[in-house]
C-alpha cells in the first residue's frame, strides 16, 4: 500500500490565491474544494492548502491551491508560497476600491516572485453586494486587458463564477503546458518528416478524447 504510486491524476498544478485581506479568498478556496461559505470572518483558517481533482479537455487535473493564512495583512508573503505555481487568482473586492487600486501592487509582486509564465486570472469578489458596489465591471475588464489577464466577477457567497474561475485558470494552464510539450517533442524528432512521431499522437489523442470527453 504504502509503496503504490499515486497515479490517479494526469496532472498536478499549482495555483496561489492573492489579493488585499478581507476580499474573500479563503471563501473562495472553501466553496470551490469543499463547498462551504463562512459569513464569519476567521482570518485564519490554517489551511496551506486544499485539493480538488476536475477533468480539463479529458484530463484529470489536481489542482493544489494555496491560501495565505493572512500574512498578506502584512506584506509578508513569502517566496516559497509562489514558487512552482503556474497559476494565480488574484483577488479584489468589488466593493472596496482600495483593494482594487492594489492590484497594481499584487501583479508587482508576481512579477518578483513567481515564474513569469504564470497564468493570472483576476477576480473581483463579492458580485452579490451589487448594492454596496464600488468598482464596476467595465473598470475591471478594462484593467485585465491592459494587463493580459483573465477576469471574472465572482461570488464565493452564492457560488458564482468560482467553478468557472478554476476551470478558466486550469484549461489556460493545460494549454500552455501541452504546448510545450508538443514544441519538445517536435524538438526530439529533429526535423520530423510529415507522418512521423506527432502525427500518430495526435491521432491517438482525439480518439482518447472520444472516449473520455464530458464536459460540455
Ligand atoms: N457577501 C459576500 N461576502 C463574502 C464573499 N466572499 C467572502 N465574503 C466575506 O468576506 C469576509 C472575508 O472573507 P475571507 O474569505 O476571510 O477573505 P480573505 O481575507 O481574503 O481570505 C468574510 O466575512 C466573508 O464571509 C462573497 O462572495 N460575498
Ligand atoms: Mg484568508
Amino acid at each position: 500500500m504504502a509503496n503504490r504510486v499515486d497515479h490517479e491524476y494526469d496532472y498536478l498544478f499549482k495555483i496561489v490565491l492573492i489579493g488585499d485581506s478581507g476580499v474573500g479568498k479563503s471563501n473562495i478556496l472553501s466553496r470551490f474544494t469543499r463547498n462551504e461559505f463562512c459569513l464569519e470572518s476567521k482570518s485564519t483558517i490554517g489551511v496551506e492548502f486544499a485539493t480538488r481533482t476536475l477533468q480539463v479537455e479529458g484530463k484529470t487535473v489536481k489542482a493544489q491551491i494555496w491560501d495565505t493564512a493572512g500574512q498578506e495583512r502584512y506584506r509578508a508573503i513569502t517566496s516559497a508560497y509562489y514558487r512552482g505555481a503556474v497559476g494565480a487568482l488574484l483577488v479584489y473586492d468589488i466593493t472596496k476600491s482600495r483593494t482594487f487600486d492594489n492590484v497594481q501592487r499584487w501583479l508587482r509582486e508576481l512579477r518578483d516572485h513567481a515564474d513569469s509564465n504564470i497564468v493570472i486570472l483576476m477576480a473581483g469578489n463579492k458580485s452579490d453586494l451589487n448594492h454596496l458596489r464600488a468598482v464596476s465591471e467595465e473598470d475591471g475588464k478594462a484593467l485585465a486587458e491592459k494587463e493580459s489577464l483573465s477576469f471574472l466577477e465572482t461570488s464565493a457567497l452564492e457560488a458564482y463564477n468560482i467553478e468557472k474561475a478554476f476551470q478558466v485558470i486550469l484549461t489556460e494552464i493545460y494549454h500552455i503546458i501541452s504546448k510545450k510539450a508538443l514544441a519538445v517533442q517536435e524538438a526530439a524528432s529533429g526535423s520530423a518528416l510529415p507522418g512521423q512521431g506527432t502525427t500518430i499522437n495526435v491521432a491517438d489523442a482525439s480518439g482518447n478524447q472520444r472516449r473520455g470527453c464530458c464536459s460540455t
